[in-house]
C-alpha cells in the first residue's frame, strides 16, 4: 500500500500511481470545521499536477455530515466552506467524491462540487439544514438542481429527508452505487475514471431546468405549510436562482443563507439539535444496564396499549396483564390498530408488524411476570391501586427485575415503599399516544440503583425515545409545570379573553394547538379529575381558583371532542365556538363581581410563557430537572412546544431574566398569591446569568 501524508490532524493523501487519495478523519461524523476545510485546500495544493485524478472518502461511521454546527454564531474562520467547494469544482484534475454512511448538509455540497459521485451500497444523502433554520449554504440549493431537477431537489431540501443512494443514483444526484470499504471504492473508481469507464463533469456546467410555476406553488405550499418558518421561505428563494449563472446563484444562496443565520429560529432549532443529545449525555445514562429481553406492561388500557406498542415495534417481547377479559382483548385490539396504522404511514412493513404481534403474549395472570426483566405498570392513577399491584410484583418478580411506573403525578417513593426492593423502582413516564411521543421522563426515586437508571435511559434510546432524566415531585418536570401555567388560560378567560382568543394567540406563537382545543382532545374530564383530586389533597387556601368555568362545562357532559362538545362544537371534521360556554363564562364572572378586560394576542402570549417560565425556573432550581436543557427537551418532545423557539428556557433567555421579574412583579399587583418571582430568576436577574450559562454550568 502506498505510503499517507498527513495534511493536519484530520486530513491525509496518500497516492496509488496517477491516483491521489484524500482522507478526512474527523470523527465522530467528519464535519467540515476550519481543519477540514483549510486541509482540503492544503491537500488539492500538495497534490498540484502529481495526479490524473483525485478521489476523497472519509475515514469512519460516515461521510461529511455537514458543516460543523458547534461554529454556527461564531465569528466564521476562513477559508469559507463555499470557497472551498468552488476550488474543488474548479480543479483541472478531475475529483470523484465516494460517500459511505450518510452525506449531509455541508458534505453532499462537497460531493456536489465534485466532478463524480460513487455511493457505497447503504449511503444514504441529504440536506437537512432546513431542520436547523437554515439553507444549503455551500452551492446545494445551486448545484443539485442541475443534477436533478428542480422538483427532486426542492423535496430533498425543504423535507430535509435523508435518500437512499438507489434513489439518489435515479435521480442523478449519484453517479454509481459500489460496494467494498470507502478507500478501495475510491481507488476502483479513479482508476475506472483513468480507464473511462466512470465519466466526470463540473457541475456547474449543467444548466438547471427551469419552471416558474413550480417555484411559485413550492413557495405557497411551504406558507401555508409552516406560516411560522423563516429558512423554507429562503430555500425556495435560494433554490430559485439556480436558472442564474453558478457564480450569481451562490450569492443569492448566500445572503439567503445569512439572512437565517441571524434569526433566533436558528438558534432555537440549533439548540434543540444539540438539546436532544444533552439529555443523556449525563453520568446517570452512562454505566452498566440491567436486560431488557422482555418486558412485562400491566393494564391494557390507551397508555398501557401504546407503551406495548412501541416496545413491539422496537423488537422487545412483551407480556401484557390485565385484570378480565374483556379489557384485555381491547387492549389487543388497540395494537393491533396502532400496528396496523404506523404500516398504513410507512413506518413498519406488514411483515415487521406480524412479527411484532407475534411478541405480544396476552396474560390475565400477574404471576406470568415472573420472568420478565422490566415491568412497567400504566394502570389508573390511583395511589392504592398502585401500591396493591408494587406489592404483589415484589412477590411474583425475579431478583434484579426492574419494577416501573408509568404514573404521571404519583410519588415514586411511596410506590416503591410496597416492595423489599426500592433500589429496582423506578418511574417511567410516557406521553400519549406512547408509540408515537417521543418523550420519556425517567424518574429516579430515593433509593433507584445506578443500573436500573442507566437502564431508564437504555430503554429509550431502544424505543427511539428522548429519555429525561427527573426527580420525584407532583407532575415531574412537565406535568409539575403544565400544572401551574395551565391555570393562566382559566385565568384569562374569567378576566376577558375568550377561550378562542386565548387559542389563537398561542398558535400564533407558533404551538400546534392552543389549549382549549388542546383540552377538547384530551378529553376535558381528565383535568376535571386532576382538579377534584387536588381538591381532595387541600389546594392552597390563598390561591385563586379558576376552574369553576372547566367544572361547569365537564359537569355537564361536554368532555370535547369525544362527546362532540366541548370549548368547541365538533362536526363533520370542522370546528366553530361552543356559544354555550360564553354563556357560562358570563355566568361565572358574574358570580365572581368579574369586570372583564381586555387583552391583546401579545399580552395572552406574555402572560402563558411568563407562568411556563417562572415554574420551569423552580423546575430548576429545587433539582427536579438537571438542567435548563432538560426543561425545554420535556416541552419540545412531549407537549407540541415550537421546536424553532427552542424550548420554554431557551426562549426564556431572548426575553431576560431582568423583564421577566419585571413583569411578574407587574402581574403580582393582580393576583400575589400566583404570580411570585422565583428566586433563580431574581439571582439571574441580578447578576446577568442566562439559562444558556446554567447549561454550560450543569
Ligand atoms: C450545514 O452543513 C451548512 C452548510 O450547508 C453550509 C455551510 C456554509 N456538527 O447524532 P449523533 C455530533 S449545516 C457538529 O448522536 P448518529 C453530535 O452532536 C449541517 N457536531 O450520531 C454528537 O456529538 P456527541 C447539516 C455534529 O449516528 C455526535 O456528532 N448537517 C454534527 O445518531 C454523533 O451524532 C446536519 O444537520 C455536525 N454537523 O447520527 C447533520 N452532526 O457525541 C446533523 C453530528 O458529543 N447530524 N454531530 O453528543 C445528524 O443528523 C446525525 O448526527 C448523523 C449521525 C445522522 C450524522
Amino acid at each position: 500500500m502506498a505510503e499517507t501524508t498527513s495534511i493536519n490532524d484530520v486530513i491525509s493523501i496518500g497516492q496509488e500511481g496517477d491516483v491521489a487519495l484524500i482522507c478526512i478523519d474527523n470523527p465522530p461524523v467528519n464535519a467540515t470545521g476550519q481543519a477540514v476545510r483549510q486541509g482540503l485546500l492544503d491537500a488539492m495544493a500538495r497534490i498540484g499536477t502529481s495526479a490524473k485524478v483525485i478521489a476523497i472518502y472519509c475515514a469512519g461511521r460516515t461521510f461529511v455530515a455537514g458543516a460543523d454546527i458547534k461554529e454556527f454564531g461564531k465569528t466564521p474562520l476562513p477559508p469559507s466552506l463555499p470557497d472551498v467547494l468552488n476550488q474543488i469544482e474548479d480543479s483541472e484534475i478531475p475529483v470523484i467524491s465516494v460517500i459511505h454512511g450518510t452525506a449531509l448538509g455541508g458534505g453532499l455540497e462537497l460531493a456536489l462540487a465534485t466532478h463524480a459521485r460513487v455511493a457505497i451500497e447503504g449511503a444514504k444523502i441529504g440536506l437537512p439544514e432546513v431542520l436547523l433554520g437554515l439553507l444549503p449554504g455551500a452551492g446545494g440549493t445551486q448545484r443539485l438542481p442541475r443534477l436533478s431537477g428542480l422538483p427532486f431537489s426542492l423535496d430533498v431540501i425543504l423535507s430535509g429527508r435523508q435518500v437512499p443512494a438507489k434513489e439518489a443514483l435515479e435521480k442523478g444526484a449519484v453517479d454509481r452505487v459500489m460496494s467494498g470499504e470507502p478507500r478501495d471504492v475510491a481507488l476502483a473508481a479513479a482508476q475506472d475514471v483513468l480507464a473511462g469507464k466512470l465519466s466526470t463533469r463540473k457541475t456547474k456546467d449543467l444548466t438547471a431546468e427551469y419552471d416558474a410555476k413550480v417555484i411559485e406553488e413550492t413557495l405557497a405550499g411551504v406558507k401555508k405549510k409552516n406560516p411560522h418558518l423563516i429558512s423554507p421561505v429562503k430555500c425556495v428563494e435560494a433554490v430559485a436562482a439556480c436558472n442564474k449563472p453558478l457564480e450569481e446563484g451562490l450569492k443569492v444562496e448566500r445572503q439567503c443563507f445569512i439572512d437565517c443565520m441571524q434569526t433566533p429560529q436558528r438558534a432555537g432549532l440549533i439548540h434543540a439539535f444539540f438539546g436532544e443529545r444533552a439529555v443523556s449525555n449525563i453520568p446517570e445514562a452512562k454505566g452498566d444496564t440491567r436486560p431488557l429481553d422482555k418486558i412485562g406492561v400491566i393494564g391494557g388500557g390507551t397508555m398501557g396499549s401504546g407503551i406495548t406498542t412501541s416496545c413491539l415495534m422496537a423488537g422487545i417481547p412483551v407480556r401484557l396483564i390485565e385484570v378480565a377479559q374483556e379489557g384485555l382483548d381491547r387492549g389487543v385490539a388497540t395494537i393491533t390498530k396502532n400496528l396496523d396504522g404506523a404500516v398504513s404511514r410507512g413506518k413498519m412493513s406488514a411483515e415487521k408488524r406480524d412479527a411484532a404481534l407475534a411478541m405480544l403474549e396476552p396474560s390475565l395472570a400477574m404471576e406470568d411476570l415472573a420472568d420478565v426483566d422490566l415491568v412497567i405498570e400504566a394502570v389508573f392513577e390511583k395511589m392504592e391501586i398502585k401500591k396493591e399491584i408494587f406489592g404483589k410484583l415484589d412477590t411474583i418478580c425475579k431478583k434484579g427485575a426492574i419494577l416501573a411506573s408509568n404514573t404521571s403525578y404519583l410519588d415514586v417513593n411511596k410506590i416503591a415503599e410496597m416492595t423489599s426492593r426500592p433500589e429496582d423502582v423506578l418511574g417511567l413516564h410516557f406521553f400519549s399516544p406512547a408509540h408515537v411521543m417521543r418523550l420519556l421522563e425517567i424518574v429516579q426515586g430515593a433509593k433507584t440503583a445506578p443500573d436500573v437508571l442507566a437502564t431508564g435511559f437504555a430503554l429509550a434510546k431502544r424505543l427511539k425515545k428522548v429519555g429525561v432524566l427527573a426527580q420525584v415531585c407532583d407532575g415531574f418536570i412537565g406535568n409539575r409545570i403544565l400544572g401551574h401555567y395551565s391555570k393562566v388560560n382559566a385565568f384569562l378567560v374569567l378576566d376577558g379573553a375568550s377561550p378562542q382568543q386565548v387559542d389563537d394567540a398561542l398558535e400564533g406563537f407558533g404551538l400546534a394547538m392552543g389549549p382549549h382545543k388542546v383540552g377538547d382532545l384530551a378529553g376535558l374530564d381528565i383535568g376535571y379529575m386532576n382538579r377534584q383530586r387536588m381538591k381532595e389533597e387541600g389546594l392552597d387556601p390563598n390561591a385563586r381558583y379558576g376552574g369553576d368555568v372547566a367544572d361547569r362545562i365537564a359537569e355537564k357532559g361536554w368532555y370535547g371532542r369525544k362527546t362532540g362538545k366541548g370549548y368547541y362544537l365538533y362536526d363533520a371534521g370542522r370546528s366553530v365556538p361552543n356559544p354555550e360556554v360564553e354563556t357560562i363564562i358570563d355566568e361565572v364572572r358574574a358570580e365572581k363581581g368579574i369586570t372583564p378586560q381586555s387583552f391583546t394576542d401579545e399580552e395572552i402570549v406574555d402572560r402563558y410563557m411568563t407562568a411556563m417560565i417562572s415554574e420551569a425556573a423552580r423546575v430548576v432550581e429545587d433539582g427536579t430537572a438537571k438542567r435548563p436543557v432538560d426543561v425545554d427537551m420535556v416541552f419540545l418532545f412531549g407537549y407540541g412546544f415550537p421546536r424553532f423557539r427552542g424550548g420554554p428556557l431557551h426562549y426564556a433567555d431572548t426575553i431576560g431574566a431582568e423583564e421577566l421579574v419585571r413583569r411578574i412583579e407587574a402581574y403580582a399587583k393582580e393576583d400575589p398569591n400566583y404570580w411570585q418571582v422565583p428566586e433563580l430568576l431574581r439571582k439571574m436577574a441580578a447578576d446577568g446569568t442566562t439559562f444558556a450559562d446554567l447549561n454550560k454550568e450543569g
